[in-house]
């Protein structure tokens, strides 16, 4: 048994995240309980639940259930003293966990698989371990279904898009929105505008931006329902160009293999700035000199698209000429790096590896490997 618990900060990665672990590790076998202390989402997410993933609502006190093999807490959330007491108390005390947000930061490769000893606390004695989702080798890699790609490859896009109400007419470009406020959006969509395009809006605050807006001419809307994530990933699949935002999404629009931009979630302090870079860097490189022309447009796009909080140019955010990338090499650079993630094992995968090997030694703060 696993408990995974989830508590919702914002918006709706922390528990499409969790869903998406859960969902995976049930596919390979285990069972999954799901502590949350809001699974609304999950309604429209995952409205065919699984039949090994348990939901339950996140408890104040939990000493009366006995913890799982392993535990894992998303992003440091923090799981009941009382259940955490527990675990400290088990005779044989469960793997623990701190399941840590995507970041392609090279700090990430040293702190995956650290320990760190519980000194103090309900869990004195007991080790904690940090698992970092990411990019390279050295980290614990990204979440990637069996048969995900295959899946893709078996896809009918035509009568999927017909059957969710879209219609495109004859070299029509279908763009998806999924996007925090974004200054840059006025002058992308003047951009997309040298084309037929039709941007597939996601609900809630993408939608009501772009309703407040004047459209230019060549470009329509189109206002979808909140997606399952099953259908979600179909909708990248679809798209020649996916808007994506949050850590998830950027999975998703990698493993649909079409040009896309990432929005981070901006940040006050402008952390959002440095990592959206190190993702650039690490997929375009840090050499910038004589690079191919398709990366210069994608750097400047990208910078546009994430405006700092405290800008230092003078210039307001947004007022950057943007240029879109050409399309074919965009798309050959997002496959690409598509290829090179592929030989990278998933990180259901790596989290199973990772229990099995401190299974032996839990909570004595050992590393067997
Ligand atoms: O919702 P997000 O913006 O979440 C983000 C991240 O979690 C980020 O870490 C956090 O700092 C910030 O919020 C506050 O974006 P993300 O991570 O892509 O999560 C969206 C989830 O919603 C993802 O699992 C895909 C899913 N989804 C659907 O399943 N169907 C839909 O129709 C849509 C629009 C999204």
């Amino acid at each position: 048994m696993w408990d995974l618990f989830c508590r919702v900060v914002d918006n709706f990665g922390d528990v499409g995240v969790c869903w998406r672990l859960a969902a995976d590790l049930a596919t390979r076998g285990q069972r999954v309980r799901l502590w949350c202390d809001d699974p609304s989402a999950l309604a429209w997410m995952a409205p065919d639940g699984s039949p090994q993933v348990q939901v339950m609502p996140w408890p104040e006190r939990l000493s009366h259930v006995e913890p799982g093999e392993v535990v894992i807490e998303a992003f440091a959330c923090d799981p009941p003293a009382d259940f955490v007491r527990a675990m400290a108390a088990a005779p044989r005390p469960p793997v623990w966990i701190n399941l840590e947000y995507l970041s392609a930061e090279s700090w990430v490769e040293r702190c995956h698989g650290l320990p760190s000893p519980q000194s103090s606390g309900p869990g004195a004695g007991l080790t904690k371990w940090f698992f970092h989702p990411g990019f390279s080798s050295a980290t614990g890699g990204l979440i990637r279904e069996a048969g995900l790609l295959e899946a893709q490859g078996r896809f009918e896009r035509e009568a999927w898009l017909r059957h969710l109400g879209v219609h495109l007419r004859q070299g029509e470009r279908l763009v998806v929105l999924f996007c925090y406020a974004n200054p840059a959006l006025p002058q992308l969509v003047q951009l997309l505008a040298d084309q037929p395009t039709t941007l597939a809006l996601t609900p809630g605050h993408t939608q009501a931006q772009v309703h407040r807006m004047a459209l230019p001419p060549g470009v329509r809307t189109l206002d979808l329902p909140f997606l399952s994530q099953h259908d979600f990933d179909r909708l990248l699949w679809s798209a020649d160009l996916n808007l994506v935002r949050g850590e998830d999404s950027l999975v998703r629009a990698l493993w649909a293999g079409r040009p896309f931009l990432w929005q981070l979630y901006p940040q006050d302090d402008d952390a959002h700035i440095v990592k959206a870079g190190a993702f650039l860097d690490r997929w375009l490189g840090t050499d910038t000199a004589g690079q191919a022309p398709w990366k210069a447009d994608l750097r400047g796009l990208w910078q546009a698209w994430n405006p700092a909080s405290r800008p230092q140019d003078p210039r307001p955010a947004g007022s950057r000429p943007l240029v879109l990338p050409d399309a074919s090499s965009w798309t050959a650079g997002v496959q690409a790096l598509r290829q090179d993630l592929l030989r990278q094992d998933d990180l259901t995968t790596q989290l199973m590896r990772f229990v099995a090997c401190r299974g032996q030694v839990a909570g004595t703060g050992e590393s067997s490997a």
